[in-house]
């Protein structure tokens, strides 16, 4: 048998399952299944869920386990502790990005939002808390987004050192409109959960108490819908920004050489020592 039984984390009362196959046991990430969704929960809850190397292949695993398991029909993306997730984890940040275990800059962040894209089947980001920088850019790749009446959202990475110009900025701008996303971007403010939701960047905003039941009521909805149609939906809406595959390697590619800059270091250096970073110098005109 290759799973484990535990009672406790059904959104729905049912038997859930966590997953410990042929794979070395998750640290970073909590994985469960259960009544036809799977549910990836980040759990580093320290730094507000930041993600480090370890946790996004660990994501990885888990998102192609999902795929391949026929009894599965939506994917649940949340966070441990009452926060989504606030990107990646700038106190492992190095100076040419996000090192693994073995001191090499290695963050599969590319390769993750196109398997939420390309997962054919709806991925829904469950949001409580903070929703912010790289953990912004995982909700707006969802397909759907319900979050709790606390949740906050919004991008950092002009504060930090860091910046998402694939899908980060061309999918945002699809959904909010191009001067909202470069508002987003530009400024580097934080968005209540209506704020979010009229701009259209969150389906549905609920009581935190009721989140956990809002989001297993949007599941079984789609579970009882013909998986091929919402398959082919999900590839027709995709279809709209396939295109931005090629301009997401370049983005990514100018992110780690911009990892490498001081100005980014300037950045990272100002958030872990709680100021405010001091860009002036770098401002030139290329
Ligand atoms: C979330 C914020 C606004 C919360 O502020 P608040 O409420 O004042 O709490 P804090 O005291 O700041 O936080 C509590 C503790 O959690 C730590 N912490 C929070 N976030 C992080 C983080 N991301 N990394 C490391 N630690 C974090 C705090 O430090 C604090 O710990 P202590 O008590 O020990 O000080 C606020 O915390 C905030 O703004 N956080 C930073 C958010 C951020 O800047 N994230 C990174 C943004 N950039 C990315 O995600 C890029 C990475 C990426 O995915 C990517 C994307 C595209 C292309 C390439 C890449 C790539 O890098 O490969």
């Amino acid at each position: 048998q290759s799973f484990t039984d535990v009672q406790a984390r059904s959104l729905t009362g049912g038997v859930v399952y966590i997953y410990r196959a042929d794979m070395p046991e998750f640290e970073d990430i909590i994985y469960t299944k259960a009544d036809g969704v799977a549910t990836v929960s980040m759990n580093r809850p320290w730094v507000l869920n930041a993600f480090r190397p370890r946790t996004i292949d660990e994501m990885l695993e888990a998102f192609h386990d999902a795929w391949y398991d026929d009894g599965i029909g939506v994917v649940v993306l949340t966070g441990e502790k009452s926060n989504f997730c606030t990107g990646g984890d700038q106190k492992i940040r190095g100076q040419g990005g996000y090192n693994d275990e073995s001191g090499t800059p290695r963050l599969q962040v590319r390769n993750l939002h196109r398997t939420i894209r390309e997962i054919p089947k709806p991925v829904i980001a469950k949001v409580d808390g903070y929703s912010i920088g790289g953990g912004h850019v995982l909700h707006v790749i969802c397909d759907l987004t319900i979050a709790s009446d606390r949740a906050i959202f919004g991008q950092t990475g002009p504060k930090v050192g860091s910046f998402d110009a694939g899908f980060g900025a061309m999918y945002l701008a699809r959904i909010v409109g191009e001067k909202k996303a470069r508002e987003i971007w530009y400024l580097c403010d934080q968005y209540s959960a209506e704020e979010a939701r009229d701009m259209g960047l969150v389906n549905k905003v609920v009581p935190r108490e009721q989140l956990d039941e809002e989001t297993a009521l949007w599941c079984r909805k789609i579970l009882a819908k013909s998986p091929t149609a919402i398959r082919f939906m999900k590839a027709g809406f995709n279809a709209d920004t396939d295109h931005g595959y090629g301009l997401q390697a370049l983005a990514h590619g100018a992110t780690s050489l911009f990892y490498t800059s001081d100005e980014a270091t300037e950045g990272r250096t100002a958030f872990l020592e709680k100021r405010q970073p001091d860009f002036a110098k770098y401002r030139r005109t290329p």
